[in-house]
């Protein structure tokens, strides 16, 4: 597909983020919700695998994607179900909430990543947290019972993928006000934690030319941006 042109990047993002000028705190967030829900086209399921092949393209392998959690490059054709392929990881596991894959939370762009099917599952829908034994051919996760820990490199893009949604979904269209919080084994609540632990992991990683690349390539696809990875700083002014 082909990705809509938005020229002059610096101009456009600073027009985009016009209505947040000088908020903090709910404030912010009410103004940022309305601004990442305006313009959106939804892409459905089964789109997602070509949109990904274009948002988690790897630059240096053409045909490629790179996957969340082992980092590795491979031909975007090479998906479904079976071990070794990879298949679409909903960070904001879709359990909790219980959303589905219908166009909606469950089909948004800015959560979803090429992942392998083996570690997929192991992360399944925990919630995330430091600690646990070292996840099997993912060099650098962790995992116990009820919780998941990304690799260093990720850390920060999950962060701010998770609140990102937080921000975006706040119970319209008969989707689920999905929120942060401090916990793990949330289950089928609409929330993941822990919020402490993602909120020292996006000021440990902050947004490099990968992360951001990617968010422009969601906004030429699906019409909307991930403010955390434009202004990082916003994740404090929201979550004090
Ligand atoms: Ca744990
Ligand atoms: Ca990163
Ligand atoms: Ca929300």
């Amino acid at each position: 597909m082909e990705p809509v042109a938005h020229t002059g990047r610096a101009a456009v993002v600073s027009d985009y983020y016009e209505d947040a000028e000088g908020k903090t705190g709910p404030e912010l967030k009410k103004a940022l919700h309305g601004i990442i829900s305006a313009g959106v086209t939804p892409v459905s399921y089964d789109k997602v695998w070509d949109a990904l092949a274009t948002t988690d393209a790897d630059p240096d392998h053409p045909g490629n994607v790179t996957l969340l959690y082992t980092g590795r490059s491979q031909p975007a054709s090479e998906h479904g179900g079976g071990s070794g392929q990879w298949n679409r990881e909903h960070v904001w596991a879709k359990s909790h909430g219980d959303f589905g894959t219908a166009t909606g939370p469950g089909t948004d762009l800015h959560h979803l990543r090429p992942a392998d099917v083996t570690v997929n599952s192991v992360r399944g829908n925990k919630d995330f947290d430091n600690g646990g034994d070292p996840v099997d051919g993912a060099e650098g996760n962790y995992s116990d019972g009820d919780s998941f820990e990304p690799r260093d490199q990720v850390k920060g893009d999950v962060a701010r993928m998770i609140l990102y949604m937080a921000v975006r979904w706040e119970g319209q269209d008969g989707f689920p006000d999905l929120e942060p919080n401090d916990k793990v084994d949330n289950g089928s609540a609409p929330a993941i934690g822990r919020l402490s632990v993602l909120k020292a992991w996006s000021q440990e990683d902050q947004p490099d030319k990968a992360e951001k690349d990617r968010n422009e390539a969601i906004y030429g696809i699906q019409g909307n941006r991930n403010p955390f990875i434009d202004h990082p700083e916003w994740v404090e002014s929201i979550w004090s």
